[in-house]
């Protein structure tokens, strides 16, 4: 049986940083496969993974890529799963240039784009979880559960 989702990146430099969406996975109990797919440097990948991406089994994909960041987008355009897409932080432009690339999709082909870094791969892990648990009551509880504790950590007040 398939993983629940896709992790794909564009390079392995932005496995640090994708490495937050899939800790969040783990912490849910959510099963994951992460893949490398660059648009620019295995296009054929691309397009085998985006036209594949359902009938393998997986129900929602999470992108990740840095610069001209295609991924997402071009993932998107060629299946209908929820994509959501990670702006990973590019060395020259911060990651400014990522974002721009993945969240302005013309109207008819969605991503859902995240925040640049580290804490948007940690919110696609969050929020493919929050998709998933629409038609799973268990993972919704373990959702409900790991936002308290998140909750329960945060002080009154400010330590000395
Ligand atoms: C993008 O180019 C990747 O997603 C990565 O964020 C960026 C730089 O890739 P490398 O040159 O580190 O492989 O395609």
């Amino acid at each position: 049986m398939s993983a629940q989702v896709a992790i794909v990146m564009g390079s392995q430099s932005d496995w640090p940083t994708m490495q937050c969406a899939a800790k969040v996975l783990d912490d849910l109990g959510v099963s994951y496969e992460a893949r490398i797919v660059s648009a620019h440097r295995t296009p054929d990948r691309l397009h085998a993974f985006g036209k594949g991406v359902a009938e393998e089994g997986f129900q929602v994909v999470i992108a990740g890529a840095g610069g001209a960041a295609h991924l997402p987008g071009m993932i998107a355009a060629l299946t209908h799963l929820p994509v959501l897409g990670v702006p990973v932080q590019s060395r020259a432009l911060s990651g400014l240039d990522s974002l721009l690339s993945i969240v302005q999709m013309p109207a008819g082909v969605p991503t859902g784009t995240l925040a640049i870094g580290e804490a948007g791969a940690t919110n696609a892990g969050l929020l493919a979880a929050s998709i998933l648990a629409l038609g799973d009551d268990a993972l919704a509880g373990r959702l409900q559960d790991w936002r308290a504790a998140q909750t329960d950590k945060v002080a009154q007040h400010p330590k000395e």
